[in-house]
């Protein structure tokens, strides 16, 4: 009897849970491009290239071995536009005895695979998904044994449970996390090398025109596109990231550079996020440079930590806490999202510049997303619902599992500290100590308030002191409201007008 087996556009991996156990002579896998997929943000253009392209490209390599894929274009005449259509119409088509699928990345697919089994009438097994190494249920467990959630003490326990950089029982070198050694400014000079770039098969063109002529209203330009689109080339693009640029992960992983959008970066969120590679196999060719004496160990450790730490931790928090996880809006933000971040249009060079990355690359390292971007998200108060979908829309390694917990909890803080011991709030100082962007700004960064000052200072102030009766006992903002106190009141007035007037001014 057939088994039809779902791959969804970010499970593209051949060691599937839903393709274990597959028999190339009876079953049959069915991937969906849906509308419904590709609209339910307004993606940007690069990111509905990449996962079709990538789609095309596995789907390709999973026929070669001999087995039937039924593949289901977007412009496919008779494609229904959804995947609770697509997997009832392949049902009637080929009348499967029973349908494997893998947990998806997102609740609301979830919540469509639960209606599959009345829908088509056969048993429907949902997989959990091992490509990630926390399971969900032990998580759970996890979380039930704790007063308080911090993602330092998980990252040790999934340091000991994998024995990645472990001697024994002990940390290699001595220490867990070797964060005091990283998060140096750029020096004047120095620059990485340049990622590697993929140029567009024939496969990726005939994407690309689709996506450039159904998607031409969507955000960002597609004209840079040059992510992995196969499991051959992501692999590519790790070795090369290794070799050149994982020696200084460590010490510039929240440096920022106008007209640098990469950096040291590694560039492997959208191939590990789609299936292209495992975070195994990341994990053990970063600590097999440092054994080899490639790299030294507070990039290493640095950059395990990403993965194997933060990365497992908000998929496991995600899968814990949803679908009630976005509801909250602890700070009570409700402020529109400002027309600028969807054009770039600001006087504001950081903004600008980490929107316009954006728009070039689908992509913005961590430090644009959490301190510039979602910063001022934070200090300006916008609708949490607004800025995750625009978190969601604009960068190519966008699934709700990850943007979720990072935007909601990491970035604005609306889940009131689940995610983060604090919000993540800084003036203008942090952004100019970071990057070079102050020095092509039209505000100035060293005025805190009145004319010329940077917004960041102003919001800064304006938004501890809007929010005070929820932050101030927080322990980790002790420093800041200290400081605080010891503003005049007609200085502290001061703040609250002209933020307000800031803001205002934004609508
Ligand atoms: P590197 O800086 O080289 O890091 C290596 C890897 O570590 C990343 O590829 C990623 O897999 C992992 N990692 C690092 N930080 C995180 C984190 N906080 N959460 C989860 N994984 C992490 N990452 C996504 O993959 N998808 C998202 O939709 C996403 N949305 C974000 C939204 C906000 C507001 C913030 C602050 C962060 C978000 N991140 C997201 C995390 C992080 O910014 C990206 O993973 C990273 O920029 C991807 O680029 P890279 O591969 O060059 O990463
Ligand atoms: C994001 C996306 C897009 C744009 N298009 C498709 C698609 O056509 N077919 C598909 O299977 N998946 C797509 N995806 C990824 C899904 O939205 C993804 O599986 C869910 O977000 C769950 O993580
Ligand atoms: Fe951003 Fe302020 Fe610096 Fe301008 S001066 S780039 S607004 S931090």
């Amino acid at each position: 009897m057939s088994v039809l087996r779902l791959v969804l556009g970010d499970q593209l991996s051949r060691n599937l849970s839903a393709l274990d156990g597959l028999d190339p002579a009876q079953d049959v896998v069915l991937m969906m491009e849906c509308a419904d997929e590709t609209t339910y943000v307004p993606h940007h253009k690069q990111k509905i290239a990449l996962i079709l392209s990538a789609m095309r490209h596995f789907a390709q390599d999973v026929r070669d071995e001999g087995v039937r894929v039924e593949y289901i274009k977007l412009d496919d005449p008779a494609n229904t536009g959804s995947f609770a259509g697509e997997v009832q119409r392949a049902c009637k088509r080929l009348k499967p005895a029973s349908i494997i699928a893998t947990w998806p990345g997102e609740w609301r697919v979830l919540e469509a695979m639960r209606g599959f089994e009345a829908a088509c009438g056969v048993p429907v097994d949902v997989r959990e998904d091992d490509r990630f190494i926390a399971h969900r249920g032990d998580f759970a467990r996890w979380v039930s044994e704790r007063k308080q959630l911090r993602m330092e003490f998980f990252y040790r326990d999934m340091r000991r449970a994998t024995g990645f950089l472990m001697e024994g029982d002990k940390p290699t070198g001595g220490e867990w996390n070797f964060d005091s050694e990283n998060r140096k400014s750029l020096p004047k000079g120095l620059r990485a090398a340049p990622a590697i770039r993929f140029k567009p098969d024939a496969l990726t063109q005939e994407v690309l025109a689709l996506v450039a002529q159904r998607f031409a209203g969507n955000f960002g330009e597609l004209e840079n596109f040059a992510w992995p689109v196969s499991r051959a080339q992501a692999l590519e693009a790790l070795d090369d990231f290794i070799a050149t640029r994982l020696p200084l992960f460590g010490d510039y992983q929240d440096a920022m550079k106008q007209g640098e959008p990469f950096l040291f970066h590694a560039l492997v969120s959208t191939s590990l996020n789609i299936g292209l590679l495992d975070p195994r196999e990341i994990c053990r060719a970063a600590e097999n440079a440092w054994r080899a004496g490639l790299a030294p160990l507070n990039a290493v450790e640095g950059f395990i930590r990403q993965i194997l730490g933060w990365r497992e931790y908000v998929r496991a928090l995600y899968w814990l806490l949803a679908p009630d996880y976005a509801s909250s809006n602890h700070l009570n933000a409700q402020r529109p999202l400002p027309a600028f971040y969807w054009t770039g249009e600001t006087s504001m060079n950081c903004m600008k510049q980490a929107i316009g990355d954006t728009r070039a690359n689908a992509y913005a390292h961590h430090i644009q997303r959490l301190m510039v971007t979602g910063n001022f998200a934070l200090l300006a108060g916008i609708r949490p619902a607004e800025i995750e979908e625009w978190y969601l829309a604009v960068y190519a390694d966008a699934f709700e599992w990850v943007e979720l917990p990072n935007t909601h909890g990491m970035a604005i803080f609306a889940d009131g500290g689940v995610m983060a011991s604090k919000p993540y709030a800084a003036s203008g100082a942090y952004i100019n100590r970071m990057s070079d962007y102050c020095g092509g700004c039209a505000h100035d960064v060293k005025v805190k308030i009145g004319p010329g000052a940077c917004p960041f200072n102003i919001l800064y102030w304006s938004f501890l002191i809007e929010n005070e009766d929820k932050l101030a006992r927080n322990p980790r903002m002790a420093m800041p409201y200290r400081n605080l106190s010891r503003m005049s009141d007609e200085l502290r007035a001061e703040y609250k007008t002209q933020g307000r007037a800031f803001l205002d001014g934004l609508d």
